[in-house]
């Protein structure tokens, strides 16, 4: 893949290398869940000799990528990974014998695996044989990198982020404007980086809008649907078998399924509430780690899964969007969990703040 390597960099410090890394292992954004992505560089006298990444679960691990190319270059070199190198064979070998190996001098690393089969014996092992280690350089970037692999890790649960976009004069808005949303925008670039996304229904158009992207080789997201009030109608449109097998949609017994939903071949499970304990049974079954759920269409549709969410303590992140554009939905409309949204998230009020200071 070329990339840096040849690259003089005389006089850069470890946190220049580590950021390459971290880069290097965006390239496959969304395409390694259940495992983190991660960044590998070997560099030696100053120049880039090894640059890989992971591709995805099952493929080897981006220090193997690196070794392949410095090929004996490697001897003495310094490694630079994102993440601590793996000392035990899962899906693929040890990342620590394969360093040792190749004879690397040092070892840089992002941040310490928090897979309990990992977590710290990759820097003990190959501190065993000599290697001069350092942990923890950008370890706020690399976190980042893998905050759902990290969370997933510790908790068993999936990364949860919550979106939602506001007019300029900071009025809910249910819809999402062509430029957000056409393929490579930003909203196909932030889907790309989940394993799953909630809907309304409601919120689907034609054109199968929740497209991540239409690059050959890029993630797309499962689709969990959640369809409840009687008002949301299920209206999907064509798929082809391979888009089907990404769509489960979620419903309550008061919810009038279209018969054509079932023909359509997409799985459908009527509960007695919607509830994201449920959900979370799914996405574990299915591998999916991270899930972004995404407030548009008919609001009414999030009423449970965002009471659950507050209720249970299951959110991670909130991205709130401006759009430029002037009015948008009437709070008073709002369900019950999202009218109180900023008590809920625990956010202080800073005009009551300022108007008693006055
Ligand atoms: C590394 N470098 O690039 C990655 C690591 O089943 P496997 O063999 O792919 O192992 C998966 C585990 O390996 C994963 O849970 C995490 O602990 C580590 N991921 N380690 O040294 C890599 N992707
Ligand atoms: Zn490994």
């Amino acid at each position: 893949h070329g990339g840096l390597i040849g690259l003089r960099c005389e006089g850069k410090d470890d946190g220049f290398y580590m950021r390459r890394c971290v880069e290097l292992a965006r390239k496959a954004i969304g395409c390694t869940s259940p495992n983190p992505m991660v960044g590998c560089l070997l560099v030696k006298d100053g120049k880039i000799v090894g640059e890989g990444f992971h591709p995805k679960a099952g493929q080897p691990h981006a220090e193997v990528f690196a070794l392949r190319d410095a090929g004996t270059l490697a001897e003495n070199a310094t490694a630079y990974v994102s993440l601590e190198p793996c000392n035990h064979y899962g899906r693929t070998p040890p990342c620590t014998e394969a360093l040792i190996r190749a004879k690397v001098k040092k070892v840089v690393i992002g941040m310490v695996d928090p897979n309990p089969i990992v977590a710290s014996k990759g820097v003990d092992k190959l501190r065993n044989a000599g290697i001069d280690v350092t942990v923890g350089v950008e370890e706020e970037l690399c976190k980042e990198l893998c905050e759902a692999y990290i969370h997933q890790m510790l908790t068993g649960k999936p990364f949860v982020t919550l979106r939602y976009s506001l007019s300029v004069n900071g009025h809910f808005l249910n819809q999402l404007g062509e430029e957000v949303t056409k393929s490579g925008g930003y909203y196909s670039q932030l889907l790309q980086e989940y394993d799953a996304v909630i809907l309304s229904p409601t919120s689907l158009t034609e054109k199968f809008s929740f497209l991540a992207s239409e690059e050959p080789g890029a993630n797309q997201p499962f689709q969990i649907l959640i369809a409840r009030s009687p008002s949301s109608p299920i209206q999907i449109p064509s798929l082809t078998t391979e888009a089907t097998s990404k769509v489960i949609i979620f419903t309550d017994k008061e919810t009038a399924v279209e018969p054509e939903t079932s023909q359509k071949g997409i799985e459908t499970v009527v509960l007695d509430r919607i509830n994201l304990v449920t959900i979370f049974e799914y996405c574990k079954r299915r591998g999916l780690c991270s899930v972004l759920l995404d407030l548009r269409g008919n609001i009414g549709d999030f009423e449970e899964i965002l009471e659950d969410s507050f209720e249970q303590n299951l959110l991670q992140k909130v991205i709130v969007e401006v759009l430029p554009v002037w009015d948008g939905i009437k709070e008073e409309t709002f369900p019950m969990a999202v009218k109180n949204l900023g008590k809920r998230l625990g956010l202080r009020n800073l005009t009551s703040r300022i108007s008693s200071q006055s």
